[in-house]
C-alpha cells in the first residue's frame, strides 16, 4: 500500500553551501588597525604582534598577499624587538615567545628577516629552556607546551635547531611526559588532553623528527571524535564546537597523517556557515562576531581541506606552503 507520507518522509534538502566570502574577509583584515575608537581595538593591544601574524597569514591564503602595507609591518616589528632580543607583543611591551614566534613567522612570511637581529632572537629564545626540557614563555618563568612548541618552531624557522646551548632529547621527553592514557596532550605533565595541546605536542614531536612517541591510530580516533554534528569541531569531550579547531584538530591529522577521518565536507559548511556575511570575517560559530584570530584558523583550515581557489598552507608551521618550501623546510611531506 502506498504511504501518503512517502513526500514527508525523504530527507530534507541541504540549504546550498554558502560562498567563501574572500574580498570581504580582505576588506575585514584591512580595516582592523583603523579601528582606534573600538574599546575591543585597546583590550587587545597585547596581541598586536600576534593579531599581525593571524591577519597577514589569512591574507597569503587568501591569495591576497599585498592588501597590507609591507614595509611599514617590517618597521613596526623591528620596534617590538628588546635588547635581549625577544619580541613584544607590541612596542614597549615585554618580550615573550608568543610574540616573538609571531614576529619571526611574518617577518619570514615577507620574506624580512633581515630587518631584526635573529642571532639575538636566538639567544633569547635559548635562554627560555629549562632544566627539565620545557621553554617558559618569557623570563617570569612560566611553562606550557605552547612555549614549547613556539620556542622550537622559532629555531627551526631559523636553521638553529643545532645551537648547542638547547638539549632537544629533554624537550622530547618532556613532551613525551604530557600524553596521556586517551593518547590526547595536556598543557603540561597530567593536563586534560586538548585539541589544541595536541597540536603543539605533535608539532613540536614532528618538527624534532620524534613523531614515533605518537600512536597515530589511538589518537587519530580520538581527534575525530571531535567532530560534532553540526560538522564543527569541539576540543574536548563535551565542549562546544568551535572554528579555531578547523585548525587544531585538522592539522595535528595532517602530520598523523589521517586528515580523512573528518568529514570534510561537514566541515567545510560549518566554517562557511560562521562567516560573517555583513561585516566579513569568521567567528567561533554561527550567528557570533568575527575576529582575526577565527578568521585565520577558519580559512586555514579551509586551506587544508583543499577548498578552491586557496593557497595551500603548511599543516605544521601554519604559515603559505610555498614559504616553507622557500626557505628549505620542505615540510610538505606531511
Ligand atoms: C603557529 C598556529 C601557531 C600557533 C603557535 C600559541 C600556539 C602556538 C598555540 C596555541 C594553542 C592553544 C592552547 C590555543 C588555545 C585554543 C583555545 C580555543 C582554547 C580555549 O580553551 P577553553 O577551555 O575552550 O576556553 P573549550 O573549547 O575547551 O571550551
Ligand atoms: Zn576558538
Amino acid at each position: 500500500m502506498s504511504n501518503l507520507n512517502d513526500n514527508d518522509s525523504s530527507p530534507p534538502l541541504e540549504p546550498a553551501l554558502p560562498e567563501l566570502l574572500v574580498d570581504q574577509h580582505v576588506k575585514y583584515i584591512q580595516a582592523l588597525d583603523t579601528k582606534k575608537n573600538d574599546l575591543e581595538y585597546w583590550l587587545t593591544e597585547h596581541l598586536r604582534v600576534n593579531g599581525l601574524y593571524w591577519g597577514s597569514t589569512a591574507l597569503h591564503i587568501l591569495g591576497h598577499p599585498d592588501a597590507l602595507d609591507k614595509e611599514q609591518i617590517v618597521d613596526y616589528l623591528v620596534k617590538c624587538q628588546h635588547e635581549d632580543g625577544g619580541i613584544g607583543g607590541h612596542i614597549d611591551h615585554d618580550p615573550h615567545i608568543l610574540s616573538t614566534l609571531s614576529a619571526v613567522q611574518v617577518l619570514i612570511t615577507y620574506d624580512r628577516l633581515d630587518a631584526i637581529n635573529v642571532d639575538k632572537v636566538v639567544d633569547y629564545v635559548v635562554s627560555l629552556q629549562n632544566d627539565d626540557g620545557s621553554f617558559s614563555g618569557d623570563s617570569w618563568g612560566e611553562t606550557d607546551t605552547r612555549f614549547i612548541f613556539c620556542a622550537v618552531m622559532c629555531l627551526s624557522l631559523l636553521k638553529r635547531l643545532d645551537d648547542k646551548r638547547v638539549d632537544l632529547q629533554k624537550t622530547i621527553d618532556y613532551i613525551v611526559r604530557c600524553r596521556n592514557f586517551d593518547g590526547g596532550f595536556g598543557n603540561s605533565p597530567g593536563g586534560e588532553s586538548h585539541a589544541a595541546q595536541v597540536y603543539v605536542c605533535v608539532g613540536t614531536l614532528t618538527i624534532l623528527g620524534a613523531l614515533h612517541h605518537v600512536d597515530a591510530d589511538q589518537l587519530g580516533w580520538w581527534l575525530s571524535e571531535r567532530q560534532l554534528k553540526s560538522g564543527g569541531l569541539n576540543g574536548r569531550p563535551e565542549k562546544l564546537e568551535d572554528v579555531c579547531y578547523s585548525w587544531w584538530v585538522l592539522s595535528s591529522l595532517s602530520m598523523l597523517k589521517r586528515r580523512h577521518w573528518i568529514d570534510a565536507p561537514k566541515l567545510t559548511r560549518f566554517i562557511l556557515e560562521s562567516q560573517d556575511t555583513e561585516t566579513g570575517g569568521i567567528a567561533d560559530r554561527p550567528g557570533n562576531i568575527p575576529d582575526v584570530f577565527h578568521t585565520n584558523f577558519g580559512i586555514c583550515g579551509l586551506s587544508l581541506l583543499g577548498h578552491p581557489g586557496l593557497v595551500a598552507v603548511d599543516p605544521v608551521y601554519c604559515m603559505p606552503r610555498h614559504v616553507i618550501q622557500r626557505i628549505g623546510l620542505h615540510s610538505d611531506k606531511h
